[in-house]
């Protein structure tokens, strides 16, 4: 059975809600990151890069959210939760993906998790850049309502987790960004992503 190693309210998240969306039977097992259980012996076993999102599956590991979420599309293409029939809209379905993996959430992460805390001119850039990737989805790369047009992927469950840190670092000005603050509630009102946010322990934000 697929097992997702998953961290609450972590990037994992949009792993864990691509796995409910599907109907896949699948565990879920939880890394605490603020105890470092990413960095033991047994979880480097699994992923050597000592982060999560991992998925094991009876062929291996597969790590990193863009990639998990594109297998677990086109493992269940019944349920629709990417253009898997298509080429062309297939590299935008891992476009927006792989912009969201190496772009906003780096820029983001730096904001929120850097360790010291950014503090004065250092923190005003890293929130700059931030915002100014939250723009580029916000300008167009979020077709509407869904980040693909009319019908919902998993590129919408991934994008709701950087809106769901923006939002609780009360960088989602609702002025500046009406796009992206609609889709987070509409993103929240799936029941997929209902259950996963229980299952995590997390409130809607
Ligand atoms: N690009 C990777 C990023 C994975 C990642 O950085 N995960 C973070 C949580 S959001 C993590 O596990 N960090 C633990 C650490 O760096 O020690 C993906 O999308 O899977």
């Amino acid at each position: 059975m697929l097992n997702l190693y998953y961290s609450p309210g972590a990037c994992a998240m949009a792993s864990h809600i691509a796995l409910e969306e599907s109907g896949a039977a699948y565990e879920a097992t939880r890394i605490d990151l603020r105890k470092g259980e990413q960095k033991t012996p047994a979880y480097l076993a699994i992923n050597p890069a000592g982060v999560t999102p991992a998925l094991a599956t009876e062929r291996g590991v597969i790590t990193q959210n863009a990639a998990i979420l594109a297998f677990i599309a086109q493992t269940h293409p019944q349920r629709n939760l990417a253009p898997v029939g298509d080429p062309f809209h297939m590299a935008r379905f891992n476009a927006f993906n792989g912009f969201l993996g190496s772009s906003l959430h780096p820029a983001m992460g730096r904001v929120l998790f850097s360790r010291p805390p950014l503090e004065g001119d250092a923190r005003a850039e890293a929130v700059e850049a931030a915002l100014a990737r939250l723009q580029l989805v916000e300008d167009g790369l979020l077709e509407g309502p869904w980040v693909l047009g009319d019908d919902y992927s998993l590129c919408d469950g991934y994008l709701m987790v950087f809106e769901r840190w923006a939002r609780g670092a009360d960088l989602l000005d609702p002025a500046r960004f009406p796009g992206l603050n609609a889709h987070l509630d509409r993103a929240q009102d799936r029941p997929a992503v209902r259950r996963v946010l229980e299952a995590e322990g997390l409130d809607r934000v």
